[in-house]
């Protein structure tokens, strides 16, 4: 035995395990980013850490998974912002529709001041959020058909996140819009049950929506963040190293995975193509009427999530474009 070989870097850590759950699936660019983190985690405790992750909604949806992180009875969830705005109503400033126009303005708002006091928000709900992810701008896919304009969302029936601003921004937009878990999503598209569903190429790709969809439409109606949370009531019993190394390595995979959103998302969209969904982009003229349609939706959600955190969103976002 050669002692003190596997010996950790400090006294300070100790032997762990570690339990991430994810809605999405393992070739998802999140399986990159989890695997990212448990090589940072193994070189910074000196393999005292261990990660286990879970897929496809293994451990429960979003918001059972976020749950179960208050109540302290698991470490960590990879979620998307929407689902869990019940808990902190501030993060349905991320759901406004066309929001973001890039992902560079995506990352600066979210690795920025902006983000930060977002994050600050999360230990009164007794969760800490180590860093954001990406989830990506979110385009549509239905059985019905291609949306060209804004009179084809009519009536369709449309899945959307357990989340108001999109509820609301999809009812308006003419669509029977119905709040559902994305674990339930494949199998309600399956069954006829609904119609369509939003999300980001990658998604669409790895979540084998394309098997039961015809359409994907180019909409890029809105950029939803994941975001890395962990239990406040495990963190606090960790040490302050062992809490730095959660945000750095949270920090390290976050850069992993947005590289391979964004390697992976062209690919993606090349995939579902060949596998047969037919792809529309929807021209300027009526991409602006969408736009117009849904412009009510800031106004309507400004009490329910703080008219200080919209203001605050649109300060940073006219600051980042120089305006
Ligand atoms: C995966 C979800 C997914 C989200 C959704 O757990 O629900 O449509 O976009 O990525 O968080």
């Amino acid at each position: 035995m050669v002692a003190g070989l596997l010996a950790p870097a400090s006294a300070e850590i100790s032997k762990r395990t570690i339990r991430v759950s994810n809605g999405v699936a393992e070739d998802h660019p999140n399986g990159e980013g989890v695997r990212a983190m448990a090589q940072c985690f193994d070189e910074k405790t000196g393999g005292e850490w261990t990660l286990n992750a879970f897929w496809s909604s293994a451990l429960g949806d979003d918001l059972q998974a976020t749950q179960a992180l208050r109540s302290g009875t698991q470490e960590m969830v990879v979620t998307s912002s929407s689902p869990i705005v019940g808990i902190v109503p501030a993060l349905g400033v991320f759901d406004l529709p066309f929001l973001f126009a890039n992902e560079k303005e995506a990352d600066a708002v979210l690795d920025g001041e902006f983000g930060q006091y977002i994050s600050d928000m999360m230990p009164a709900a007794n969760l800490v959020n180590l860093a954001y992810w990406e989830n990506g701008f979110r385009n549509l896919t239905n059985s019905a058909r291609p949306v060209t304009k804004l009179e084809d969302f009519s009536g369709m029936r449309v899945r959307v996140m357990q989340n108001n601003v999109f509820l609301d921004t999809f009812q308006t937009l003419g669509t029977n819009a119905t709040p559902m878990a994305f674990g339930e999503v494949f199998s309600a598209l399956e069954t006829g049950a609904i119609d369509g569903q939003e999300n980001p190429y990658v998604t669409i790709d790895t979540s084998k929506f394309y098997e039961v969809q015809k359409y994907l439409s180019n909409t890029r109606h809105a950029y939803t963040p994941f975001m890395v949370l962990f239990s406040k009531t495990i963190w606090d019993q960790y040490s302050e190293e062992e809490q730095q190394i959660l945000v750095d390595c949270a920090v390290a995979g976050r850069d992993v995975q947005r590289e391979a959103s964004r390697k992976l998302s062209e690919e993606s969209l090349a995939r579902v193509e060949e596998a047969g969904l037919e792809v529309n982009d929807i021209d300027t003229a009526e991409m602006e009427k969408i736009h117009e349609a849904v412009q009510g939706v800031y106004e309507r959600h400004a009490e329910e999530i703080g008219p200080e955190v919209i203001e605050k969103m649109q300060a940073t976002l006219a600051e980042i474009r120089g305006e």
